[in-house]
């Protein structure tokens, strides 16, 4: 560890920053003591929930590429827009630029998708998982408008995605990529899993990834130093980690890389990294102690100044374009073979209940505050009222008090799965600020009028 070279310490920052994550997901018992109160932390199923004609669904997919695309263009792929919005725009996996609020300052934290405003391919309705992608290949069809290719650039993808199934699958399990010289980078991210990292990788190789993802059930919850690691060539934790996709990381160029055939392969960048200390209450050990010098890391976007109040390491930019790519067998990514998440990954959530679930009916008594796409929404409410967060993504969240840097402990859901819910009410006026601990770009604030 002493002896670590700029590139692989900037390699190990980046997987920390990049892919982030928590250790504690637990499900925390909600107090009633504190201001704002909890109501009991009911995690109710949609089922107990009256659902009479649901409005129709809005597209916020089309909600975050128009409003990206009001956005200046930025000379290179890899910049920002040079006059940033007012606002927080974008949601992961759906706009191009994801802006997000640190305080009172609103800060670029994600760069993201080929040459338009719009991230490719990310939405479960549109066959772009590696096994749908394979089966249209196969059945000899014209490939559909969104997919933007030919069929001969097809034919190439899915050659290529063969072949990072195939270096992934040389992995039976985790004990393999230690016996073959990789390194764990994180504890297992949500619906991602550990990063473990080929030393060797170089440059854009469907043989040989820069990373290769490992998951199993009980993973999830563990911090980076409980779950294992390579020693000796042997990985030291539970057995059954097995591999559920790779990750690509490339050298920072202007404009985006080659990469995949076609234009659906969603390279990311990146912005505003916090990586540092959290208070006791959200310890994380996504970066690597030895390599920040912190004993207790977490990460998050926000800015600079609040970054250095908490004492964290602040990276501008992480100097690579990354990528998920989600290619085993049993872990088909129906959100898209690129997407950043995968929800077949643990803690797993009820994908197959999405499309009547998405948008759910409190009733009257109760302030519907949906979860969709990655976005809590505005939520504004009085004294007193119940607000309803519900789970309408495919992959799981929580809502969690404070912000991912300085959790209060005020309130936590725990996990919330596809379709489920919790109820919180405030006693006092003011604004409340939240976040999912597991995806910690997600933040939101309450107001209490
Ligand atoms: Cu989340």
């Amino acid at each position: 560890m002493r002896h670590l070279t700029l590139p692989l310490l900037l390699l190990l920052a980046l997987v920390a920053v990049a892919c982030g994550s928590t250790d504690d997901t637990s499900d925390a018992a909600a107090t009633s003591t504190i201001a704002p109160t909890t109501v009991p932390s009911t995690t109710a199923s949609t089922a107990e929930i009256a659902t009479s004609a649901p409005p129709p669904v809005p597209d916020f997919f089309a909600e975050y590429e128009a409003a990206a695309a009001e956005l200046p263009k930025a000379e290179y792929d890899r910049d920002l827009p040079p006059q940033p919005p007012d606002e927080p725009i974008g949601a992961y996996g759906y706009s191009r630029y994801v802006f997000t609020r640190s305080g009172d300052d609103v800060i670029p934290s994600l760069v993201e998708g080929p040459l338009g405003y719009q991230v490719r391919c990310q939405q479960e309705a549109q066959d772009c998982s590696y096994r749908e992608l394979k089966a249209l290949w196969e059945s000899g069809e014209t490939p559909p408008a969104y997919l933007g290719m030919d069929r001969a650039t097809l034919g190439e993808l899915v050659d290529q995605l063969d072949r990072v199934n195939a270096a992934i699958s040389q992995y039976v399990d985790i004990g393999d990529a230690c016996a073959a010289g990789f390194r764990k980078s994180t504890n297992q991210v949500a619906n991602m899993g550990i990063h473990m990292i080929d030393g060797g990788a170089s440059g854009f190789d469907p043989d040989r990834p820069q990373m290769v993802l490992f998951a199993q059930e009980s993973g999830i919850g563990l911090g980076r130093d409980e779950i294992g690691d390579c020693a000796g060539g042997e990985w030291t934790g539970d057995d059954g980690y097995v591999p559920v996709g790779a990750v690509f990381n490339l050298a920072l160029t202007e404009d985006h890389p080659e990469g995949f055939a076609g234009p659906i392969d969603n390279w990311h960048v990146h912005y505003n990294t916090c990586i540092g200390r959290a208070d006791e209450a959200g310890s994380s050990l996504v970066n690597d102690p030895e390599v920040i010098g912190v004993a207790e890391g977490a990460r998050a976007s926000t800015s600079e100044a609040a970054c250095r109040d908490r004492g964290g390491t602040f990276l501008p930019v992480i100097p690579n374009w990354m990528m998920h790519t989600y290619v085993a067998d049993d872990f088909d990514a129906q959100s898209g073979v690129f997407s950043m998440f995968n929800p077949t990954v643990w803690p797993l959530s009820d994908a197959d209940g999405l499309a009547d679930e998405r948008v759910i009916d409190p009733g009257a008594d109760v302030t519907a505050a949906p979860i969709i796409n990655f976005s809590f929404g505005e939520i504004r409410v009085g004294v007193g009222e119940t607000v309803r967060f519900s789970n309408s993504d495919a992959v799981p969240h929580t809502v969690t008090a404070g912000s991912f840097l300085d959790p209060t402990g005020d309130f936590d859901s725990g996990v919330l799965g596809t379709g489920q819910a919790y109820d919180l009410s405030f006693d006092e006026p003011g604004e409340y600020a939240l976040f999912c601990v597991l995806h910690p770009e997600m933040t939101a604030t309450v107001v209490v009028e």
